[in-house]
């Protein structure tokens, strides 16, 4: 069992500095937001301190460990390898950190493509990851603004910005995230 430190301690010595950094920043944003939106601030804080663990692992490794576990979403390989990080995350943080809440390493495991009824935790974590102090990308001001009233319009901000991008790319779009945001649309009424 890992304290809190240790487990900083092992995940941070798996990405780079600035990749860190901007973990620290989901953190402390998702522990603000659970706080704002009655989610549990423990749980954010863990969620956000491993959701990126395996983000700087190897392509092939992520790939190993998706095909090796058939309960792990097969569907995924076939989609972008962005995808990866967070199924994988989910499967190291029960595996390799102990992790047992399912509401934690649902949180992680949704954080990138989000889902069909997300819960209040899901929705933190993946909005923290979106609008931490260290992102800059066109929006994430309006982000910022919204999250200060509607955890859901800020969130489907954050989605209707990646969905935007991905077309602008004419990148393949993983339909959950699709999904997940016609799903927020139907909460948001
Ligand atoms: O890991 P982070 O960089 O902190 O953020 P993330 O886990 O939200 O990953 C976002 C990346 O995933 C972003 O570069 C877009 C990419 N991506 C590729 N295809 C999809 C996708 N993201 C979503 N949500 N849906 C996709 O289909
Ligand atoms: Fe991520
Ligand atoms: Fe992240
Ligand atoms: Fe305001």
């Amino acid at each position: 069992k890992y304290t809190r430190d240790e487990l900083i301690a092992a995940v941070s010595k798996q990405m780079p500095k600035e990749r860190w950094k901007h973990t620290q920043g989901v953190m402390e944003t998702a522990v603000w937001l659970a706080e704002k939106y009655g989610a549990d601030p423990e749980k954010a804080d863990l969620a956000a301190i491993l959701h990126d663990v395996s983000k700087y692992w190897p392509v092939k490794e992520m790939e190993a460990i998706i095909r090796e576990n058939d309960h792990l979403n097969q569907e995924l390989l076939e989609y972008d390898k962005p995808l990866w990080h967070s199924e994988v995350g989910y499967f190291v943080a029960k595996r390799d950190y102990g992790v047992e809440d399912t509401e934690v390493l649902d949180a992680i495991r949704y954080h990138t493509s989000g889902r069909v009824g997300m819960t209040l935790l899901d929705k933190v974590v993946c909005l923290a990851d979106y609008m931490e102090p260290g992102r800059d990308f066109p929006g994430v001001n309006n982000i910022r603004e919204l999250a200060n009233h509607s955890l859901e319009e800020a969130l489907l901000a954050g989605f209707e910005s990646t969905i935007g991008f991905l077309l602008s790319k004419r990148q393949i779009i993983y339909p959950m995230t699709i999904l997940a945001r016609n799903d927020l649309v139907r909460q948001i009424g």
